[in-house]
């Protein structure tokens, strides 16, 4: 197994749209088992292949204390089955220090492949509903922080692109 590195905004690269995945071989399932590694280390409760640089459509989570909640989406499709929205305060690996109040819907169906191939269907709630919307913005190259006020995403920026410029 092998850590990841995590791109960090305003990385361009986590714009980038990633590409279905074609056919869920060993190869997918090392960079699951990667990415799993990547996001119990940092440690995080969920992670798009996106901000890992790899522009496929995966995403992993576990919203679990002790890591025994591992979740694969592989090409995930979500439907929003309500009006209803409700904000939740989120954070992500690639925007770290930072936490935000995101509306989002809360009623959704989300269709997926797993670490098998195998298509499955999930109507989640809670905190579960709100990270699958948030990684799957990772994978249409979306950031949470596109959400808030230009204000806020501008201070964020800068004090990101400043930690990174001490860190080089
Ligand atoms: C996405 O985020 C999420 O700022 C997953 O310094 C989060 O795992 C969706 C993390 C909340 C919905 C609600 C963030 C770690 C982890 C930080 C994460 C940090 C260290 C974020
Ligand atoms: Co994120």
């Amino acid at each position: 197994m092998a850590l990841l590195e995590i791109l960090e905004f305003p990385d361009p690269r986590l714009r980038t749209i990633a590409k279905p995945v074609e056919t869920v071989d060993d190869s997918i399932r090392e960079l699951i088992d990667n990415m799993f590694e990547t996001m119990y280390a940092a440690p995080g409760i969920g992670l798009a292949a996106t901000q890992v640089n790899v522009h496929r459509r995966i995403v992993v989570m576990d919203l679990s204390e002790d890591q025994s909640e591992p979740r694969v989406f592989i090409n995930p499709e979500v439907t929003v089955l309500g009006d209803d929205e409700a904000p939740y305060d989120e954070g992500c690996l690639s925007v770290p220090g930072f936490y935000e109040s995101v509306d989002r819907p809360t009623h959704i169906r989300v269709e997926a492949l797993d670490r098998d191939g195998n298509p499955f269907t999930l109507e989640p709630d809670g905190l579960l509903a709100v990270c699958i919307q948030h990684e799957l913005d990772h994978l249409n190259g979306k950031l949470f922080v596109d959400y808030l006020s230009q204000m806020k995403r501008q201070r964020i920026r800068k004090k990101l692109e400043k930690l990174h410029r001490a860190r080089a």
